[in-house]
């Protein structure tokens, strides 16, 4: 038995009141959907299989370079961000693991271990910081840390991913996600084949501390905090890291982590072919690294993302199992609100890509049918899933509407009572 934050009582007359409304809804769409030969009770049991990790980082208020606005109730320390990541797993049935910043949630690793196992919780990639100076540190990152002319930097920078990997084994985590600041705000400011090559040494030297079931993810940003260069600038380095470390390593996909416009379902869709896909950061933005809400900005690209990954999976490519996170920062919104909706955009997309009909788009691929190509996503699209994923939510006994339940259960009033106001939650978003 696991423990829940939300009553029983209220999650469930916030169901009773939307369940017949839902059912109703559910049949009208079984009926469209059978038309297409597509049976939906399948569809929403393969939704009900795919499951998002929270970032701890994400349950607490972010910030923009000018200032950063405290929301009531934040949480204090790990212990709190379990919490706020149980309730979102409570009601959306679809984040049953959590992914760790080290060193901001540096803790007790029994300690962490039952208070996530408490609510059902497991942990996911161990994600580690050279990014920021932690208090006390020898050596500062301000000018890189693994990339960092400085041996005695760079060895610091090495040294931490390795604890972040120690830590991460006593806690049941089997990966480690690297991203880096380093870079330059000037052209001649350093050299690109030289800082590649110091970031290159230290990234074997954490690769070979790799337990053997774990795997490695390097996250490619073309700019910030680095505004000339970035030293992981793009999925094309990204690619060649994964390849020049080994078969454990691979390319983990930022959305917001590439030009506007850039066409990233088709990058996925290289990785992919190429066995090193390793998995993403979602999140949505509209002008760079926004790290709004999944699917708040462009539905249309998250659905041609999983688009490319129905296929690969329908397909078995080779090596596929990508690792899914959310990474977004909330500067206006209740964080739990805001991670609850995306994960249900994840599945939302995920669900409009498994009714895509891979039959007729292959054959209007090959008989050059541009426009009836493009009909048939564009049919998957169109298509209001919502009644498969509230199902999906309910049957494992979550909730129809998760954010009306939420607030139904007042739990943010609750917890704001709890938790004294902090000045900074240490927030950042990478
Ligand atoms: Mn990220």
């Amino acid at each position: 038995m696991t423990d829940t934050l939300i009553s029983a009582d209220i999650l469930g007359n916030d169901n009773k009141a939307r369940q017949s409304a839902l059912e109703s809804d559910y049949a009208h769409l079984g009926e469209q959907l059978s038309r297409r030969g597509i049976d939906i009770d399948t569809i929403r049991d393969k939704v009900a299989t795919f499951h998002v990790a929270v970032p701890s980082w994400g349950v607490g208020t972010g910030g923009t370079r000018f200032a950063r606005f405290p929301g009531p109730g934040e949480p204090r320390d790990i212990f709190d961000k379990i919490e706020d990541c149980a309730v979102i797993n409570e009601l959306t049935r679809a984040t049953p693991t959590v992914s760790l910043h080290i060193p901001w949630d540096k803790a007790d690793p029994n300690r962490l271990k039952q208070a996530a196992s408490r609510f059902g919780l497991s942990f996911d990639a161990m994600n580690s910081n050279t990014f920021s100076d932690a208090r006390g540190q020898a050596s500062s990152y301000k000018y890189g840390s693994l990339s960092h002319a400085d041996a005695g930097t760079q060895r610091q920078a090495v040294e931490h991913n390795l604890e972040c990997i120690e830590i991460g084994e006593t806690i049941g985590s089997k990966a480690l996600t690297v991203w880096i600041g380093d870079g330059t705000n000037f052209p001649g400011q350093a050299d690109f084949t030289r800082s590649f090559e110091r970031y290159l040494d230290a990234m074997r030297e954490i690769y070979a501390a790799l337990p053997g079931d774990w795997k490695l993810f390097t996250e490619h940003k073309m700019y910030e905090p680095a505004f000339y260069s970035t030293v992981v600038q793009d999925w094309g380095t990204n690619y060649m890291i994964a390849t020049e470390l080994g078969d454990k390593a691979y390319c983990l996909v930022d959305l917001g982590h590439h030009a506007p416009n850039v066409n990233i379902e088709m990058i996925v869709a290289r990785l992919i072919q190429f066995g090193k896909l390793g998995g993403f950061h979602f999140n949505d933005s509209k002008y760079g690294d926004d790290d709004l809400d999944a699917g708040s900005i462009d539905p249309f690209r998250l659905f041609l993302v999983f688009n490319e990954l129905v296929d690969a999976e329908l397909r078995h490519a080779r090596g596929f199992a990508p690792a899914h996170m959310l990474d977004q920062s909330h500067n206006v919104t209740d964080p739990i609100e805001s991670l609850m909706r995306s994960a249900n955009e994840i599945r939302r997309a995920y669900a409009m890509g498994l009714l895509v009909d891979r039959k007729a788009l292959a054959g209007y691929q090959d008989s050059n049918d541009a426009l009836m190509a493009s009909e048939t996503l564009k049919a998957a699209f169109r298509t209001d899933v919502e009644p498969i994923l509230a199902m999906a939510r309910l049957k494992d006994g979550g909730a129809i509407d998760p954010v009306g339940a939420y607030r139904a259960a007042g739990y943010r009033k609750r917890v704001a009572l709890e938790r004294p106001a902090v000045e900074s939650g240490g927030g950042g978003i990478v």
